[in-house]
């Protein structure tokens, strides 16, 4: 079994129905470790660098509007990396399946999940679905030194004459 890292986003959805207590119990239970956890206000360049990978999907421009708050009015999300054993697989399994109403009902998705009329999966969180995608988004919503162990190679860098430990 491998030590993987992942990154939680806790969407604006679960910020405004008040369910961070209730998925951060119910990914504790994949017994992981809390390796940094921050709230983010999303920009739009955020957004679009996060889901990619998604560009040109009909759901594309309604999936930015809703994860950087303006379809909820709700400006943040929870952003959290868990470290562990098989930490993927884990956590994929207690969020559940994308769509809400295909995700096991007691799967945070299916408990609490929507589909809008607008088409979009209000799906409460993200989670990353591969070692290598979680690298590259931890490394794009998280700096070095919010994380409390190197968990990925780190390198100085000078911005501006000064000088910041970065992602190498
Ligand atoms: P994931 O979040 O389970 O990894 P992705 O395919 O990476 O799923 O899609 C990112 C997000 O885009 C989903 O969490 C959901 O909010 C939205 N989404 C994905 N597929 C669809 C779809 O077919 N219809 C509507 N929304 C979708
Ligand atoms: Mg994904």
């Amino acid at each position: 079994m491998a030590i993987q890292q992942t990154l939680i986003l806790i969407k604006p959805d679960g910020l405004i129905k008040s369910l961070t207590g209730n998925v951060i119990s119910r990914l504790s239970e994949a017994k992981l470790t809390i390796m940094g956890a921050k709230v983010v206000r999303v920009s739009r360049e955020l957004a679009e660098k996060h889901y990619e990978h998604l560009k040109g999907k009909p759901f594309f421009e309604e999936l930015i509007n809703y994860i950087v708050g303006d379809v909820h009015k709700t400006y943040r999300v929870l952003a959290l990396v868990y470290q562990g054993e098989n930490a993927i697989t884990k956590i994929r399994d207690i969020v559940g399946d994308t769509d809400p109403e295909k995700a096991n009902p007691i799967s945070i998705r299916g408990s609490y999940g929507r589909i809008t009329t607008s088409g979009v999966f209000e799906n409460v969180v993200h989670a990353s679905s591969s070692p290598e995608d979680a690298e590259k988004e931890i490394k794009l919503w998280f700096q070095p030194e919010e994380i409390v162990e190197d968990i990925y190679p780190i390198k100085e860098a000078t911005l501006n004459n000064v000088k910041k430990i970065v992602w190498a």
